[in-house]
């Protein structure tokens, strides 16, 4: 790939080619639908040449919001046969169908930082506080259904929810799934990209039962967290909750909303402090809890160090850009989404290895807060070499650099366009 213009040019043009009009799909062919993260964040590569095509993205996901507050993590906007599983499997009685779980929360943050860098005050003024009610909800949903034991810490209870679907770190609560007694299924997902990027059957199996058990109590979200086998609290999830809920809480002050302010204000100080719960000092990082254990998960991947996407305290987050500078001792691209000297690790299959641009930029986007810029610096150039040498892929090996999964993708694209805009290192 040429010089960085050119590379801005062709992001560009693959958010271009994905855009549906009033939502993007994160590539044609494997996900041909709208995802919940993937669309917060391209909104934030749409808003550096389209400002109301990025607010579009995100309006159009909350309006399908579900009346309990839940943002789904697929809307399906049309029907295609390339994807399992579809609205018939999910069942949720919605007018356009949606699956019945929700993604990672990164709404929050992405509104606020489009509102911060809108060129158009007035149309960002609009759009914003149209959303500031429904995105708390959102949040507001999570603390009451994924935590009710109030901690101040949710749980997945599905590992798509996670965003991390296959990660070493759902393996051991993940056995509690059964894998008989499913419905016969034909997996979709082999057939647009090779069958060792992705989750094995036996994980397909699983991830069907849960939606099955789901299903079978009418998605009713005050029954499902209880009832789930598998309930893990994941350091990079609630870290983007949290995020989300400070991003809130400043727009909300900006927009004249002082009770979503204050109670956004809470959740996030609640969420940090019992973030500390998940710190593993043998592993320099944070960790998963399997919540019907109460144990925490041996596992040293990607999500705890996301938690520096949140404001954590700031030894923790130098511990973690130390973590992060051991990692990039057995790998040539950073960050690698597992620990690659670990046994479990795979640098090929999706989320048990290889690196993300969009995770990369989170963790970035912490670590800057935390005033740990050589991390930054390092983390923003390998993007920048990944798509020189592979292009915008779905996700990449980091040993290597080959590219993985989908091709030409909404959100790595979408991150190229943000790096090369706000980093100069890049
Ligand atoms: C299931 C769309 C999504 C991402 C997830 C990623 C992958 C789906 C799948 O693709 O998950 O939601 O079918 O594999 O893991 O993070 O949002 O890009």
């Amino acid at each position: 790939m040429a010089s960085k213009s050119e590379m801005a040019h062709q992001a560009k043009e693959v958010l271009r080619l994905n855009d549906r009009g009033t939502y993007t799909v994160p590539t044609h062919g494997l996900y041909p639908f709208q995802w919940n993260w993937d669309s917060a964040l391209s909104a934030i590569g749409f808003a550096h040449f389209d400002e109301a095509r990025a607010w579009t993205e995100i309006d159009t996901l909350f309006a399908h919001q579900w009346e309990d507050g839940m943002v789904p993590h697929i809307i399906f906007h049309q029907p295609d046969e390339g994807y399992f599983p579809g609205p018939e499997v999910w069942q949720t009685g919605r007018d356009v169908p949606t699956s019945g779980i929700t993604q990672p929360p990164v709404t929050g943050f992405a509104v606020r930082r489009i509102f911060d860098r809108a060129q158009d005050k007035t149309l960002a003024t609009l759009r914003a506080t149209a959303l500031l009610p429904k995105i708390h909800a959102w949040h507001q949903w999570f603390f009451r259904a994924r935590d009710p034991q109030e901690t101040g810490l949710v749980a997945i209870i599905h590992p798509w929810e996670s965003g991390r679907d296959n990660s070493v770190d759902w393996d051991r609560a993940f056995e509690r799934v059964p894998i008989e007694g499913v419905a016969p299924f034909t997996r979709r997902d082999t057939s647009h990209a090779n069958p060792a990027h992705r989750p094995t059957d036996a994980q397909y199996k699983r991830y069907i039962w849960l939606v099955e058990k789901f299903r079978s109590l009418g998605w009713d979200n005050t029954q499902l967290h209880d009832a789930s086998p598998f309930r893990v609290v994941d350091p990079g999830f609630n870290a983007i909750l949290i995020r989300s809920c400070s991003d809130l809480a400043d727009l909300a002050d900006r927009l004249g909303e002082p009770e979503i302010a204050d109670q956004s204000r809470a959740m996030a100080a609640k969420g940090i402090a019992a973030m500390e719960t998940l710190w593993s000092d043998a592993h320099g990082q944070y960790l998963c809890e399997d919540r019907t254990l109460g144990t925490l998960i041996d596992s040293p991947s990607i999500g705890g160090i996301l938690a520096t996407f949140a404001a954590i305290p700031a030894d923790r987050a130098k511990a973690l850009a130390q973590r992060i500078d051991i990692l990039a001792k057995s790998c040539d691209f950073l960050v690698p989404s597992h620990d690659p000297t670990a046994p479990d690790f795979d640098g090929l299959r999706y989320w048990r290895g290889p690196a993300w641009l969009i995770v990369n930029y989170m963790i970035a986007d912490g670590m800057k807060q935390a005033g740990q810029t050589a991390i930054v610096d390092k983390i923003m150039s390998d993007c920048v070499r990944l798509i020189e040498k592979s292009g915008f892929a779905e996700y990449y090996d980091p040993t290597t650099g080959a590219p993985c999964g989908g091709t030409q993708f909404t959100w790595t694209a979408a991150m190229v366009i943000e790096i090369l805009q706000t980093h100069e290192a890049a």
